[in-house]
């Protein structure tokens, strides 16, 4: 239990140290927003997902802000009224229920809250979770480039960097070629592949379209393959996992334990990938974490650009025992030239820490975000 009596939202840009390309669009950089809860107790901090446009899920930066202000915030409001002045992190997602959507916008408000308690209790968010180990195997997650050469420098780049994992992203008509050229160029890498959602809506014939380019990957030897179709496309995926060797992950179409549950009863992926902010909070991301584990499906962390602060929630996420495979964990300079957080992750052997004291573990870094020319909103909330 928590007492909150403000929550300021924080906007700040961060460019990308280099422009990601996907199926779905080019990301710069992000409008980020974070949040901070603040009381008698202290403070916590928390980071939104959300990206400036909404093309990869529907929610958005500005619209994750404005919901957080005008819905998110008053219904915390009376949970605290209720709870005598005071929430506790497990009740936050309850309390936001009568909200529909906006998990990102969700996630960080428990996050903040989740912080705050912890910091409260001097106890690290790993411990709360569940971790089992430290540090986590990092990977990186490669946007398209222009041309297959430039591709495999950049690959080359994170390979002697000590990344233990490699993800490019795919597209329908270059889904095979790039592939086969980074594996042939480093036959032992752990590799693995993105459309997200690219190859195409809900048809069979567009299923069966996309198996066929899709085939071609089978002798790659891929880890596997996240997200080929649409978000709702259930039915599709179970199909084209039995038309295809390589396993499918899902990273759009997991939302909650209940999207998870049918995924895995359909047997539309043998993969999970889980973000905190898509599943709406860290405590729901356990509850799919334990769910894959009960059935003997592997999970990793997967990733949103995070600055320090949302990283250090999912490094710690990524320390429970089932998140079995790397995730797109990479350190703080593989995204921007500075982070906000006093201490940015760095790559240890290939490895991020997960940091050990109190809350996220994390300090968050005033003068860089005034540096970076952060606007701040304070709501209080009596
Ligand atoms: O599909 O996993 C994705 C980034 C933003 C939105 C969606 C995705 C991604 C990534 C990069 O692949 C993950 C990261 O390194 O943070
Ligand atoms: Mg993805």
């Amino acid at each position: 239990m928590i007492r909150v009596e403000v929550v300021e939202l924080v906007r700040v840009r961060m460019e990308l140290v280099t422009p990601f390309r996907t199926a779905y669009g080019v990301e710069h950089g992000r409008d980020v927003l974070l949040v901070r809860v603040d009381g008698p107790d202290g403070e916590g901090w928390g980071e939104c997902a959300a990206l400036t446009e909404p093309r990869y899920t529907a929610e958005w930066a500005d619209g994750a802000a404005a919901v957080t202000e005008r819905f998110l915030v008053p219904a915390l409001a009376v949970a605290c009224d209720a709870g005598g002045g005071g929430v506790a992190a497990v009740d936050v997602r309850a309390a936001l229920d009568g909200i529909a959507g906006h998990p990102m916008a969700k996630a960080a408000l428990e996050m903040a809250v989740l912080d705050a308690e912890l910091r409260a209790l001097g106890e690290p968010l790993g411990r709360r979770l569940g971790a089992v180990v430290d540090r986590v195997p990092a990977g990186v997650s490669v946007g398209a480039t222009g041309s297959i050469a430039e591709l495999c420098s950049v690959v080359d780049g994170y390979v002697t960097a000590g990344y233990r994992r490699v993800k490019l992203k795919i597209a329908p008509g270059h889904a095979v070629e790039p592939v086969r050229a980074v594996r042939e160029r480093h036959p032992a890498l752990a590799l693995q592949v993105d459309a997200n959602g690219s190859f195409a809506r809900s048809n069979a014939a567009a299923v069966t379209a996309a198996a066929a380019e899709l085939a071609a990957l089978d002798d790659l030897d891929l880890l596997l393959i996240e997200q080929p179709l649409a978000a709702d496309d259930l039915l599709g995926h179970a199909e084209l996992a039995r038309r295809l060797r390589t396993p499918i992950c899902l990273d759009e179409s997991i939302v909650s334990v209940a999207s998870a549950a049918v995924a895995l009863a359909l047997g539309a992926c043998s993969v999970v990938n889980l973000k905190p902010g898509r599943v709406g909070g860290l405590l729901e991301a356990v509850r799919i974490h334990d769910l894959c584990a009960a059935q003997g499906i592997p999970v990793w962390c997967g990733g949103m650009f995070e600055t320090g602060i949302g990283r250090a929630a999912n490094v710690a996420l990524a320390a429970l025992a089932n998140f079995t495979l790397p995730g797109d964990l990479s350190a703080s300079a593989r995204y921007y030239r500075r982070d906000i957080v006093e201490t940015p992750f760095v790559l240890d052997d290939g490895y991020l820490s997960v940091p050990p004291g109190p809350g996220l573990g994390v300090t968050v870094d005033r003068s860089a975000l005034a540096d970076l020319g952060a606007s701040s909103r304070v709501l209080r909330l009596r």
